[in-house]
Order: structure tokens, then sequence, then C-alpha cells
């Protein structure tokens, strides 16, 4: 048998994994046609649009490393795991907060539909998001699953990291530990809880689901590394959002705190980090550390 090179591999299982999460966000969604029909079309439109999938596909994959046999159903977490995420784009893009037009190579929800439905919109996926883990998983499960991505999601992590941000706007005097801690729960909260609630289904014992979540802080750091790097260096149309607003508000990024060349190794060192975390794991770790290898060298 002719072994095909690691990296066509890498691609086609990253393709597959993300087809069939995006399957899954189609199917488990309202119809567009649910009444209020304007609402469901929004949500849709911004969880349809194309993301890269990162967090589902990490939860896909997590589940997979602990149940190669696929017993338990990792697709109504992921799923979850991406309304979050798409609600807080959502909303990170309004007038109020970030206030852009481009997400995803489209136009933001807001600029799509209008402002009231995007923030109703963003609204419904979070609240969709715990329908999704209740429904889907039995009670001792489901009880877990909510209580992870709940903190995750919640005041002291991701909507706690953007207030964070929010303020750090007015602040000049942003240290490197200021931005780590918006950095760790902006960012890193979503894919640390991703693995771990991947983990969880799958049977992964609490240590194993330590190490996921420590994988998790890791590759959060890098991945915001990297997208202060793009933002800096990137254009629009690769990127499919706005880039260089944070440098033009006057807002602290790994970017401006320490420069490309420094912001590079860190994303570089925090990315070996995840790996050594991944592949200490037992059974067939080879995607995910390849993912998280993936994400120093991303284009968008
Ligand atoms: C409004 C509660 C609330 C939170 C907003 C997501 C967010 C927090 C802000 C967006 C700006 C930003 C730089 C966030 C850091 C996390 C991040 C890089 C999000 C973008 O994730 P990607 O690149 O997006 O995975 P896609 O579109 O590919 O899913």
């Amino acid at each position: 048998m002719t072994r095909r090179k690691p990296s066509a591999d890498f691609a086609a299982s990253l393709a597959a994994r993300t087809e069939r999460v995006e399957r899954a966000i189609d199917r488990l969604l309202p119809p567009a046609a649910t009444p209020p029909a304007r609402l469901h079309e929004a949500m849709r439109y911004s969880a349809l649009a194309p993301g890269k999938r990162l967090r589902p596909v990490l939860l896909v994959a997590a589940a997979e490393l602990f149940d190669p046999a696929g017993r338990h159903e990792p697709l109504p977490a992921a799923v979850a795991v991406e309304c979050v995420h798409t609600y807080s784009l959502i909303h990170d893009d309004l007038p109020c907060m970030d206030d852009d037009d481009l997400r995803r190579g489209r136009p933001t929800c807001h600029k799509a539909f209008d402002e009231p439905t995007a923030l109703l919109a963003g609204d419904a996926l979070l609240t969709h998001a715990f329908a999704l883990l209740a429904t889907g998983y039995p009670a001792p499960v489901a009880q877990i699953l909510v209580r992870e991505l709940a903190h995750a999601a919640g005041s002291e992590r991701l909507v706690g990291g953007q207030m964070s941000d929010l303020l750090a706007e007015t602040d000049r005097k942003v240290t490197a530990a200021g931005l780590e801690f918006i950095h760790l729960n902006k960012t890193a909260a979503m894919i640390e809880a991703a693995l771990v609630m991947g983990g969880l289904i799958g049977g992964a014992d609490p240590d194993r689901r330590d190490t996921l979540r420590r994988a998790g802080r890791h590759l959060g750091l890098a991945f915001q590394i990297v997208d202060d790097i793009l933002d800096a260096t990137a254009d629009a149309q690769t990127l499919g959002k706005t880039p260089g607003k944070d440098a033009k508000a006057g807002k602290a990024t790994f970017v401006s705190l320490h420069g490309i060349g420094p912001s590079r190794s860190q994303a570089g060192q925090q990315s070996a980090a995840a790996v050594e975390a991944l592949a200490s794991l037992p059974g067939d770790t080879a995607f995910l550390v390849a993912l998280a290898r993936q994400l120093t060298t991303r284009v968008k």
C-alpha cells in the first residue's frame, strides 16, 4: 500500500471533519422558515458563513481520540460550541462594540439584516447552544457539558475577556500580563472548552481532561498571537474580516507590545507546548498534533 504524505492525510481529515460539522450546523439549527423567519435566517446566515470551524473540529477530534469507535455522538456539542462562538462574533461586530462590516468574507449580520435582528440572532444562538446540550446528551453528561460551556462563555471567561478588552481600549498602559488575561479569556476559554467537552464525550478521565485543558490554553494563546500577527500583516480579502482595526484604534495587541519577531517566536513556543500536551495523550493523536502545528502557519 502506498503511504500518502502526512500533510495530505491531515488536509483530507480536516476537510472531512469540517464538512461533517457544517452538515450538522445546517441540520441542528432551526430551519430558516421557522417563525419568525427573519430571526432564523439571520442565525443561519452567520452560523453557516464560511468560518474555519476550529472549535467544533477540535471537539470532534478530542472525542474521537478517546472513543475511536464513535459510540458517543460529538456533533450536538460541536454545534453548540460553534453557536456560542458565532454569537460572540455577531455581537463583537455590532456598532456598540467593534463596529465592523465584514466577517467570514461577508457583510456582518447587522449589515446584512439590521442591528436589532443581529443582537437577537446572537442571543438566540447562545440559548440554542444550551438547548442542544440539554437535548443531545443523557442527564449526567449534559450537566457536565452545560457547566463547562457556561463557564467558558460566561462573565469570568469569554464575556469577561471581552469586557477587559473594551476597558483596555481606553487604558494606554496595558501590560503583557493584562493582555495575556484578555487572550486567555476572550480566545483560549472556548478552545479549552472545545477540547475538554470532546474529551468528556469520548470518556476521558479527569487527568486527561486536565491535559486537554492545558493544550487548549496553549493553543488559544498561539491562535490569538497569530491572529494579532495576521491583523498586522494580512489583507481583508484573505482574512474575510477587516485587518488593522486594533492598531488603528491604538489598542494593545501582542504585536504592538512585543513586535512581530518576538510574536512569531511566542506563537511557536505556545504551539509547541500544545503539541507536547496533545502528544502525551493515549491513542492516535496525529490529527490533533498536526492541527496544533498548522495553527502557527495559517494565513487566515
Ligand atoms: C461579544 C461576548 C462577546 C465576545 C466577543 C469573538 C470575540 C469575543 C471577539 C472577536 C475578535 C477577536 C479577535 C476575538 C478573539 C478570538 C478570535 C480570534 C475569534 C475569531 O475566531 P476564528 O478566527 O473565526 O476562528 P472563524 O470566523 O474562522 O470562526
